[in-house]
């Protein structure tokens, strides 16, 4: 049975909207995957001062693929799509980021699920929000109504 993921998508250099098109494509592309859905692109300030905007989305995958395999598809197409990695947090052609897979919680050094910052960003779960039921709780059991309105809406523009 192949397990839903959702992959959070972030780009802030080389046109951004571009990047996240070609980024969607790519996800269909993962053997063993399939892309279910998409939500609409977002576009916020970065968290750091001094980088240029993002631009954000979230991706619905049904996967046959275990975590780590499909971590290492994502890190590809990262790679693919010219990112070159110098300092962690620095600007980005693309970040994918694995947000959730099905109801596992995995803590390895390579892949925390749920993502470590899911909760705190407005970039993530409105967009993610706009993918799953209205009564969806993530795996550790926080409800994701609870999670929106403790992180308002602001600086989000939704294209
Ligand atoms: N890793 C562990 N867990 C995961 C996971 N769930 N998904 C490991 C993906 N990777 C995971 O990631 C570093 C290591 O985390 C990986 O080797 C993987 O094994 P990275 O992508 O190389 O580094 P990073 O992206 O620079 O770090 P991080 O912590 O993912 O950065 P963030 O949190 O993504 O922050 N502002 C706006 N508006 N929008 C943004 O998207 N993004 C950042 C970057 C800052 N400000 C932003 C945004
Ligand atoms: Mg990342």
């Amino acid at each position: 049975m192949p397990v839903r993921a959702y992959i959070g998508l972030g780009s802030n250099l080389d046109a951004p909207a571009e990047q996240l098109r070609s980024a969607l494509q790519a996800l269909d592309q993962i053997a063993g995957t399939r892309l279910v859905a998409t939500s609409a692109l977002y576009t916020s300030d970065s968290l750091l001062p001094g980088q240029p905007r993002y631009t954000n989305a979230v991706a619905a995958l049904d996967t046959d693929l275990a975590p780590l395999a499909l971590l290492d598809a994502l890190q590809g197409i990262e790679n693919d799509q010219g990112r070159v990695r110098k300092e962690r947090w620095g600007p980005r052609t693309l970040d994918l980021d694995v947000l959730l897979f099905g109801d596992q919680l995995i803590d390895v050094p390579r892949l925390k699920v749920p993502h470590y910052h899911l909760h705190a960003r407005p970039f993530v779960l409105y967009p993610l929000a706009e993918l799953v039921p209205d009564d969806f709780h993530l795996a550790d059991g926080r409800s994701l109504a609870q999670l929106l309105q403790d992180c308002p809406f602001v600086g989000l523009e939704r294209l």
